[in-house]
């Protein structure tokens, strides 16, 4: 795919998936990075209330926020142009701004699934510009709660979610089983547009899944309320920050 032909794609589905935007050999050494990470911080369960009813029962995630803070390996990823030129191009701006990270494990049998939602929801912006990135390092077919997205559902702008159980889509109006699963392959990144309909199913296969999440924006896209703050939100990751005084 040409950059043109990658910039069209997202605009018309809203999202993205990068074939081998890193190797297979790196995404297993961050794979290993992710998982040392989280065994030295005993980390939280961040499952969502809501996760409960489409599961069927309990489910568990393993998560951090703020990867780059735990290991320089993030860092470096984060800074990449490999990363970086393609979310540029997708925001159709020169500049990329860091709004937050996320690792997630689910692990095997058992890793929890999120409801459909736009990640709109939960940090508003004035000019939508606001993009994920999922980096995947191991294998992310569907019985291992691959991400599912609604294509174009990001052109009808923000929705209204249900605050209780996380800030979530009604999931009668918005199945999960009937999202588009976007299977993916170590090294592979997904790109979505933080309008852009999704959530994911539970991890049902003898594996974790590990995910690295790596929210950005224009810089020059302010949040509408002062909803999300992170360590580290607001560092450049590709060119400049015009908007700093
Ligand atoms: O990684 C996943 O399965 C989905 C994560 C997600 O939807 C989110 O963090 O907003």
């Amino acid at each position: 795919m040409t950059e043109a032909e990658m910039v069209s794609f997202y605009q018309e589905h809203g999202y993205l998936l990068v074939k081998g935007l890193i190797s297979a050999e790196e995404a297993r050494a961050y794979r290993d990075e992710c998982h040392a990470v989280l065994a030295r911080l005993r980390p939280s369960d961040p499952t969502w209330g809501s996760a409960r009813r489409i599961a069927g029962g309990a489910t568990e995630l393993r998560h951090c926020h703020d990867a780059q803070f735990y290991s320089a390996a993030f860092a470096r990823l984060m800074l990449d142009p490999r990363f970086t030129d393609v979310a540029a191009a997708l925001m159709g701006s020169e500049n990329v701004q860091l709004h937050h990270t996320k690792i997630f494990v689910k692990p095997a049998e058992k890793g929890s699934p999120f409801p459909m939602h736009q990640d709109a929801a939960h940090f508003p912006h004035t000019r939508h510009t606001v993009g994920a990135a999922i980096f995947h390092f191991d294998d992310a077919p569907e019985e291992k709660g691959c991400v599912r997205v609604v294509p174009g559902s990001h052109r009808d702008g923000p929705l209204p979610h249900v605050e209780e159980g996380g800030w979530h889509l009604p999931p009668s109006r918005w199945p999960l089983a009937e999202a588009v699963p976007i299977e993916a392959r170590a090294g592979d990144v997904l790109f979505l547009g933080y309008l852009t309909v999704h959530g994911s199913g539970v991890n049902r296969s003898g594996e974790a899944r590990t995910t690295l999440l790596v929210q950005y924006r224009d810089p020059e896209d302010r949040p509408a309320g002062d909803v999300h703050r992170s360590r580290g939100q607001g560092m450049m990751l590709r060119g400049i920050d015009p908007t700093a005084a």
